[in-house]
């Protein structure tokens, strides 16, 4: 297939002024009748054919303005149906059409399909097209009136709901939107309830539909949507525009949730959750993904995309918001970490490979392959630098006059920053760069003190990346502060900007010295890049003694942290290359360990290692050749050494961080567990499993659970796997954690073999993504030393995996193939041995053009 550009892009030749569908639901046969009413489009450039995309669909019969048309009136392929423009009536007209579909054979997860029984739709980014016949495209927008038959007790569209009786409803939609926000669910499904009034005094019903047996588990997802809509109300002004407010969740789901206008469908995964079966971790997700959804009302719903190339727009902005909303729920600076600690792991490492690509692509032959974390989360860091760049007030500023200039819209970039330019009067031509330049920025510092001057000097470089050789200096935001070297700060925290290659700047040291009250010192630590101010990588000249007096005093959390992380990562690649270990670190750590006035989330933070991943990409990066079995033992070896160091502030720890069994969720209880488990694993290394043991049999809740067993995994329990089996086996997401962790704590010898053993399981039901992504997910992401095999099994494994997913579900499967992205890090003999997994899945008959796109790009 031919790549799209968007260059290329044109206006749609028709508008459609409204919808009217009807169902009529049946799990093999189910028929879809549309009343269309299109015009022409003024701005318009076609021809003016009437283009309408549909796939898979069974025509019945079409007719324009009531008459019927036949088959010598269109032309039909197998991507949709074309009416030339002698056939149609000049300004408006009436489209009608009947077609068949079968959701019980969609395996795709895509348009209409059965999940456990019931009926579910997904149409983002193209599965209307599998509905009916219609200009697919975001930047036709229409109300819609939907009909639905069928035996199931609830039926569900997006809207406001209208007549109904025994075997139908009527839903009507007064917002008009593109279709890919299109949403259908029809059940026999219980609901939890709730109602929110809104800013303005109206009345909101909220819903969450789930299957019988699940209304338990709720609670959490219903307040954090009513958090959500009272925090967009108040830090945005942005109020809810309908009667009601439906989320499902639905078992099989290719992703983690989608935002149609009124009728979220999410993931169960993301819904359900009780302290029995739900890890803190998992409740942080649904808080934060109910909430990314929620907002994507305004941001994504409200004001659209244009066309797909502009996907940041909507997600770049929401996936800013939602963490906006995470950092005020939450403790801000471990909300930045961990921000940061994805970017770092998804994004940095897409940007260093060869599925580089800006975060507003240029061009794609798949457009479901482009909802990536550079369009995701690098599209949310851009706006994070914006809003640095502005002010807080002029952010929101901007957005308000987005919202009330583009209200009802399909937009571009371009139209945001044209926004942002005529609010705050900047010229943002550069800023724009972060657009459409893909690739890691290196952002390099160096320093001198000369007399009672400090030299500072900033340089970028920003690397070639695939089919973009050359760069331009983009625009770099550096928040920044001075210490001295007995941690006393020398300078309040200051901005500055990097626009240029390289600028140098100079500070009057013996000032900040006399207003410090110390004398003029011969060596002071610039704390740079604080909060994470733009998402570059910083390569600064730092002392390790540099570093552990950031780690003891720097005032920003984030860099506090940072200094220990490096110091982390350098003293593991120094031990991969056969240098020691050094214990100022421990000694630094066990202070930090022991500090009461740190929040307990950031101390667990701070104990954490760099990942496997990280250390291969580090080892890359510094012109060696990763050797995944040496780093994962020398991790190891790093733990053990560390657990031994630090045994007694982490007994102390354990002891005292025992929030005792009234579980809840909130932030400050979820902070000591994670504290108090990541003692126990570090703890079980030296220990042996008496601790985890006690801890398995005492816990109430499944974060302490999981982790006593993850810990017993690594500590070669042999019995504790089917205990938890025998638990947990009638309960899905629970068995998908079983699944998931026996096979990232298998020794990377074993793991393949653990792999492919419990895909004979019983209960391995491979068409279920988020089991297949537990198993083949475990080992490609969770064991990468196994992945990493050096016979070359585990590449093996994914590709036989690949293969036969693909036939069922390209998404997913394209999805999974980025595992073999980092191939050009690795020898020469696991390079080879990747290649031909890739050429045999090249090779493949009727291979998706989800799986050949990223497949053809991974090799290169
Ligand atoms: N907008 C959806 C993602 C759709 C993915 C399509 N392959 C979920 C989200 O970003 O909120
Ligand atoms: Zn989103």
């Amino acid at each position: 297939p031919q790549p799209i550009h968007l260059a290329d892009y044109r206006p749609p030749s028709h508008l459609v002024e409204t919808v009217a569908l009807t169902f009529r639901l049946s799990p093999g046969a189910t028929r879809v009748l549309s009343r269309i009413r299109f015009r022409a489009n003024p701005a318009g450039l076609e021809n003016g054919n009437l283009r309408l995309d549909g796939e898979g669909l069974r025509l019945i019969s079409c007719a324009i303005d009531g008459v019927a048309l036949t088959a010598l009136d269109y032309l039909l392929t197998p991507e949709g149906l074309t009416v030339p423009a002698e056939r149609l009536p000049a300004q408006s007209f009436l489209w009608e059409a009947e077609v068949e579909i079968d959701p019980a054979g969609n395996t795709a997860l895509e348009g209409l399909y059965m999940s456990g029984g019931m009926y579910c739709t997904q149409c983002e980014a193209e599965g209307f097209r599998k509905i009916t016949f219609y200009p697919d495209r975001p930047d036709v927008m229409a109300p819609f009136t939907v009909r639905i038959e069928g035996d199931a007790s609830v039926l569900l569209s997006n809207g406001n709901p209208g007549a109904s009786g025994p075997g139908w409803a009527e839903w009507h939609d007064p917002w008009p939107k593109p279709a890919y926000l299109f949403a259908l669910v029809a059940g026999d499904l219980v609901a939890h309830r709730d109602a929110f009034t809104t800013m303005s005094g109206r009345a909101v019903d909220l819903n969450i539909w789930v299957r019988p047996g699940d209304e338990g588990k709720c609670a959490y997802a219903m307040d954090a949507l009513k958090r959500s809509m009272r925090w967009d109300e108040e830090v945005y002004g942005r109020e809810y525009d309908l009667d009601v407010f439906n989320i499902v969740a639905v078992d099989d789901f290719n992703m983690g949730a989608m935002e149609n206008k009124g009728l979220n469908i999410f993931n169960s995964k993301y819904v359900l959750a009780s302290p029995e079966t739900a890890t803190d971790r998992d409740y942080d997700f649904i808080e934060s993904i109910v909430a990314h959804e929620y907002f994507h009302n305004w941001t994504g719903n409200r004001i659209t995309c244009r066309d797909w190339f502009q996907l940041c727009l909507k997600e770049g902005l929401t996936v800013f918001r939602d963490q906006q909303f995470s950092a005020d729920t939450r403790s801000a600076a471990v909300q930045r970490i961990e921000d940061v600690l994805q970017l770092r792991a998804r994004q940095f490492r897409e940007d260093a490979g060869p599925l580089a690509h800006n975060v507003r692509p240029d061009s794609y032959v798949e457009i479901n392959n482009f909802y990536t974390a550079t369009v995701y989360e690098k599209g949310a860091e851009v706006i994070g630098m914006l809003k640095r760049i502005v002010g807080a007030q002029e952010y929101r500023a901007a957005l308000d006059e987005y919202f009330r200039r583009h209200d009802g819209q399909a937009c571009t970039i371009e139209d945001w920053l044209a926004v942002f330019q005529d609010v705050t009067g900047r010229d943002l031509s550069q800023f724009k760069r972060w657009y459409t330049q893909a690739g890691t920025p290196r952002l390099t510092a160096e320093w001198q003190v000369a007399g009672d001057r400090l030299h500072l000097r900033l340089a970028q470089v920003v690397p070639p990346t695939p089919d973009q050789p050359l760069k331009e200096p983009v625009v770099i935001p550096i928040a920044m502060g001075l210490l001295a070297a007995d941690g006393t700060e020398l300078l309040p925290e200051t901005h500055v900007i990097l626009d240029s290659r390289e600028t140098v700047l100079d500070f009057d040291l013996a000032k900040m010295a006399a207003q410090a009250g110390i004398a003029l010192p011969d060596r002071v630590i610039p704390s740079l890049l604080r909060g994470f101010s733009a998402p570059v990588i910083l390569d600064a000249a730092l002392t390790r003694a540099d570093r552990l007096v950031l780690l003891a005093h720097d005032p920003d959390p984030f860099n506090r942290w940072e200094a220990g992380r490096s110091l982390m990562r350098e003293t593991l690649m120094g031990m991969l290359t056969g240098g020691a270990r050094d214990p100022a670190l421990f000694d630094a750590l066990g202070r930090l360990l022991a500090d009461e006035r740190l929040d307990a989330a950031f101390r667990a933070l701070c104990l954490a290692l760099p990942s496997e991943d990280d250390l291969a990409q580090a080892a890359h990066d510094g012109g060696l050749v990763p050797d995944p079995t040496a780093i994962h033992a020398t991790r190891k070896a790093f733990q053990s050494a560390m657990a031994s160091a630090l045994h007694g502030p982490l007994a102390a720890l354990y002891d005292a961080k025992d929030p005792g069994p009234d579980y809840s969720p909130d932030a400050a209880q979820a902070a000591d567990r994670a504290l108090r488990n990541a003692a126990l694993a570090l703890l079980t290394r030296i220990e042996g499993p008496d601790r985890a043991r006690a801890h398995y049999d005492a816990a109430t809740n499944m974060t302490d659970e999981i982790a006593a067993f993850t810990a017993l995994l690594e500590a070669g329990d042999t019995d504790v796997a089917q205990r938890f089996h025998d638990r947990w086996k009638d309960d899905r997401l629970v068995m998908d954690k079983w699944f998931m962790a026996q096979i990232t704590h298998a020794a990377p010898d074993r793991a393949v073999a653990t792999a492919r053993a419990l895909t004979d399981h019983p209960l391995f039901d491979w068409t279920n993504p988020n089991r297949f992504r537990s198993v083949i997910g475990g080992l490609t992401a969770g064991n990468p030393a196994g992945f990493h095999d050096p016979s070359g099994a585990g590449y093996a494994f994914l590709a036989d995996w690949l293969i036969r997913l693909d036939a069922k579900n390209p998404q997913t499967a394209a999805r999974m193939s980025t595992a073999y992205e980092t191939w050009a890090r690795y020898d020469a003999d696991r390079q080879d041995m990747i290649r031909a997994e890739l050429d045999r899945i090249a090779a493949t008959e009727g291979l998706s053009r989800d799986l050949s796109e990223m497949v053809g790009r991974i090799r290169g």
